[in-house]
Parts: structure tokens; sequence; C-alpha cells
């Protein structure tokens, strides 16, 4: 009987001592940790503090470039994430790697924000495991007062003119895509005919490309080091709001359209937590904050209500009419991925 009075003096104390850190308890009763694993530039850093504060829940937050890099990360193990934000295709192959868990909409009532238009689409045909973060195209962001000739075609990315001042994506996915776009095939073709197709455009290109980026672009874009840059719809808001020479363009041969997601893989060891979280992001007031902060589009209807009306009435962010058709939604290869891997490394490699 001692013995338990001991241990419960021990827990009470130890519980005490615990509260004089200077943590809150959260609003279930104890001091958890999220780690949240996003894309560079892809938050208002302001909302995590303010996430911290309110639900006495801290985050630890890092950023992946690329969906294939978030991947080999998870797989290799090491931290348990809690929450990811993984785009369409790569929510489907999460999926169907058994690496998500299936979410409880009981505690995400803010997903009712959500634009019917981005739920149940076929990545995740019933929303199980993922809520809609934010979306958009990929064009090419091009210096207009360098470039006197219009742009229609995803061709331009190959024209010698331009040599040395082109900047291609590093990313397989979307650099393959808009090159199988460009010869009039879809992006998600399992062809090996016309995936090699695209493999020996982009090998001819190299030479004309000064590299492959993912954020770098965007300050080479701003400093004028690089006169046209293959970009997501969100980069090209912002860097146009800045630098009025700069105009975005979807070519005509057509685009991917995309959805990022928050979804939370199944090493989570704190889904309540991840969820008090995933609620959070979708409320219209954060999510809001952070549209206006990143430039790219939400899919938060409730949000977009709350955005400068120059915002809401932007085409290269929000282009009127069904969005899907504006382009091709990425779908998982599942086995025939490794060969857009092969192709990649061929010429990265060149
Ligand atoms: C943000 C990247 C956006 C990801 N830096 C496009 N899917």
């Amino acid at each position: 009987m001692k013995k338990y009075l001991l241990l419960t003096l021990v827990l009470v104390l130890a519980t005490a001592l615990a509260g004089c850190g200077g943590e809150k308890l959260n609003k279930l009763g104890y001091y958890p940790k999220l780690n949240v694993y996003n894309w560079s530039d892809y938050i208002d850093p302001e909302v995590l503090k303010d996430f911290e504060d309110e639900y006495g829940i801290r985050v630890n937050y890092e950023n992946f470039a690329t969906n294939e890099e978030m991947l080999a990360k998870l797989k290799a193990g090491g931290t348990s994430y809690d929450v990811l934000f993984p785009s369409d295709y790569m929510v489907q192959a999460l999926i169907e790697l058994g690496m998500l868990q299936e979410l409880d909409f009981d505690n995400l009532d803010n997903f009712k924000n959500i634009d019917p238009m981005f739920k149940n689409l076929l990545f995740d045909p019933e929303n199980k495991y993922s809520v809609p973060y934010f979306w958009g195209t990929m064009g090419i962001v091009y210096d207009s007062a360098r470039i006197p000739e219009d742009i229609t075609s995803w061709r331009a990315l190959w024209d010698d003119k331009y040599a040395g001042k082109i900047v291609m994506l590093d990313s397989p996915r979307d650099s393959i895509g808009i090159t199988l776009k460009m010869l009039g095939y879809s992006a998600n073709t399992r062809d090996i005919g016309e995936l090699n197709e695209a493999m020996a455009e982009l090998i001819k290109q190299k030479p004309i490309v000064r590299s492959y980026e993912i954020d770098a672009f965007k300050d080479m874009m701003a400093s004028g080091d690089a006169i046209m840059s293959l970009c997501w719809s969100g980069d090209a808001m912002l860097l146009i709001s800045e630098h009025p020479n700069l105009s975005y363009v979807i070519p005509e041969e057509g685009t991917n359209v995309w959805v990022d997601c928050m979804v939370v893989p199944t090493v989570s060891k704190h889904k309540r937590e991840a969820e008090l979280f995933i609620n959070y992001m979708l409320r219209p007031d954060v999510n809001a904050k952070c549209a206006i902060a990143i430039g790219y589009s939400t899919a938060n209807t409730e949000a977009i209500k709350l955005l400068p009306e120059e915002t809401q009435n932007d085409e290269v962010a929000y282009p009127k009419g069904n969005v899907w058709d504006k382009g091709e939604i990425f779908i998982d290869l599942g086995e025939f991925t490794v060969e857009y891997d092969r192709v990649w490394t061929e010429i990265k490699s060149k």
C-alpha cells in the first residue's frame, strides 16, 4: 500500500514540475510535440506560433522540396511525422503503400469550408485520408520586358534565343509532365515510347538550361538572372505582384493541375493533435493568412472570401471556370514510376 502511495506522490510531483517549465497543458491535458513536414514557402510562419500558443502543442516544422524527397525521407524512417502535405498523386501512392491513417472527420469540422470541387477526387475518392490545402497550375513565368513575343507553347522553353537564361523545375513529374504535354501526350503516360521521346527532348534542351531548381528560380527571376522558368501558379502570382515586368502563361498544349493535401502518416503517434492542427489550418482566418503570405490558391471557399478583392479576381491564382478544364491531374503511376525515375536520372546525368 505504502508503495502505491509513494508512486502516486512521485507522479503528482512530476506533473507539477512539468507544469513549472513554462509549458501549458494542451486542450487534451498534456504536452505533445507535433512533427509537421511541408513544402518550403508554403505557410505563414506566424500561424505555427499562434497554433502553439492556442493549443499548447509545440510544432517541430521541417520543409521538403519535392514529393519524391518527402517520400524518401518518410521511407527512411527516423522521424515520426504527424502531418504531411503531399500532392494528389503522392497521396494516392502513400495510400497504396499503406502509409496513411484514416482521418476522423468528427475532429475536422472545418472540412466543410473546402470547395466541393476539391472533394472526393480520384486520388482519395472519399477523402478518407486527405484534406485539400492549396492548389494550382503549372506554367511559364517570363520577363515580358525582355521577351517581346507572346508565349503560347511549352516549346518556348526550348528556344535557343534564351540559352542560359531558362530554368526548369528539379522535379521529375513536373519537368517530364510538361514535355509530354508539349508532345501531345498524357502527363500520366505509361507508354515507354512516349516517355523516351520526352526524355530525348529534355536531353536536347539541357545545353540551354541554366539550372534545375525548386525554389531558387524565384530569386533568379526577380533579379533578372533568368528570363523564363517553369513555375507553379502561386509562386508566379507572388513574383508578378512584386515584379510587374513578369508574366505567367499556361501554354495551349495544356498543363498539370495539382492539389496539395494534409494527411497523417501511419508513423504518427499523435493523430488527435495532428487533426487539431489540420482543423486549425482549415480555419478561414488561418487559411487566408497563409494564402496571402504564399500567393497560392486556397481550396477553402470561406478563406477566399477573406482575401483582398484583387486577389480573389486574380486570373493567375483563381482562373475563372472549372479548374479541371485547365489541365490534367497527376495520378500515381505505381510500378511504372521507376521508368520516370530512370528517365530523370538519365537527363540529369548528361
Ligand atoms: C511551394 C511549392 C508548391 C508545391 N513552394 C506545388 N505542388
